[in-house]
């Protein structure tokens, strides 16, 4: 296809949708499309120089008057400027608040500008603050004004339709995985590192530690594995509740079993040393981490929440469970690292898996084609 201008507004952080908007960008520019990122800080996944990309970073500039600084306005003037300045083609924006009624603004404001918006939800833009009346209409606005609403699950485009009573189309492109990267690894340093060379069986959690990722219950089915387990547990990432998730396991006396990595570059070869995935979370549109592990060959233990099922087929990729069943997750647990053949079934299983549905390739294709069909109506 012919090549683009596209850009892309996103958080920066190392949550799902800042982690999916970062990895679509490269991939476009590696087929050969231009593509600018728009966002406060140099997104986590883009540290380095990579052909085809620019960032701009939004600063906001301080004003005695202002309370709260307006970095809305700063980034609809960053997108205005860009998208007149290389008459950006498609303005990609990922999760809807504020970056959606952004796009509209710096559209509104750039006479002659013929970008296509596109709004990706992504979760709580829709499930938390699309019900928060501070929000409410302005997402709507903002949905309402996108050329194409995108939604990472049938689960949020259900929930889109029901919180806005929204009736236009939604697509439905899931999150993707780069399964050359998320693949299985003979990772014996990196296990050897993590166990203290010890016989130690691995459970890994990776997540932002918001209170709904209910990171403390890894370490209760820790504890309830029991002293004759070998298990140790591996938390990547770092978050609000990181701290709390810390004291819990110095109350239960579990700190030595334990291993607190915060936020890593190398997630794949950590998630592919270790043997089961364990994630409590209470909400989730897609489940990112899920998939990730998944792609490297490690079953799930999670739960039956939003488009969680979407991701992990129960008894097939992984296992699932109520939100809060701790002794569920904990015998799920117990029965993937004591049986080898289970494990090796369900985690050849989710990388099958993986590759068919949720590969980088076929996603972003799929995304080339919506990108494609919006410019044809142009
Ligand atoms: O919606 C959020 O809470 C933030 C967002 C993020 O940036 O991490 O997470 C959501 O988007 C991810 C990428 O699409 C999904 O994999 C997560 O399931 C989703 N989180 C929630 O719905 C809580």
């Amino acid at each position: 296809m012919k090549s683009l201008r596209i850009g892309i507004a996103c958080y920066p952080t190392f949550g799902g949708s800042g982690v999916m908007a970062t990895e679509l960008g490269l991939a476009l520019a590696d087929r050969g499309h231009e593509i600018h990122f728009f966002s406060y800080a140099r997104p986590s996944r883009l540290s380095a120089y990579h052909r085809g990309v620019e960032f701009h970073n939004v600063s906001v500039s301080s004003y005695p008057l202002f309370q709260y600084p307006p970095y809305d306005l700063a980034l609809a003037s960053s997108m205005r400027a860009i998208m007149e300045e290389r008459s950006l083609d498609i303005l990609h924006v990922h999760y809807a608040v504020p970056h959606a009624i952004c796009a509209h603004l710096a559209r509104e404001m750039c006479s002659g500008c013929g970008a296509r918006i596109v709004t990706t939800l992504h979760g709580t833009d829709i499930t938390i603050l699309g019900r928060d009346p501070s929000y409410r209409e302005v997402i709507a606005f903002g949905l309402q004004q996108s050329d194409a609403v995108v939604s990472v699950s049938g689960w949020l485009e259900q929930q889109t339709r029901e919180v806005f009573g929204y009736e236009g189309t939604i697509h439905v492109l899931p999150n993707f995985v780069d399964a050359e990267r998320f693949r299985p690894r003979s990772n014996d340093d990196v296990r050897r590192g993590l166990t203290s060379g010890r016989d130690r069986q691995l459970i890994v959690h990776v997540s932002n530690f918001r209170a709904l990722k209910r990171a403390s219950e890894t370490v209760d089915v820790l504890q309830r594995l029991g002293p004759e387990s070998n298990a140790s547990l591996v938390l990547v990432g770092d978050g609000p509740d990181l701290s709390l998730v810390r004291d819990h396991a110095a109350r239960l006396g579990l700190l030595d079993r334990i291993r607190f990595l915060g936020e890593i570059e190398n997630v794949e070869e950590v998630v592919a040393a270790c043997d089961v995935a364990l994630y409590p979370t209470e909400s989730e549109s897609f489940g990112l981490a899920a998939l990730e592990a998944m792609a490297t060959s490690v079953p799930v233990v999670t739960t039956r929440v939003g488009g969680v099922p979407e991701v992990v087929v129960d008894g097939e990729t992984g296992l699932l469970h109520e939100v809060g069943d701790v002794d569920g997750m904990t015998a799920s647990v117990r029965t993937l690292l004591t049986d080898s053949d289970l494990n090796a079934r369900m985690g050849a299983q989710g990388r099958q898996r993986a590759l068919e549905l949720f590969s980088l390739d076929s996603l972003l294709l799929r995304h080339e084609q919506l990108y494609s069909s919006l410019i044809a109506g142009r």
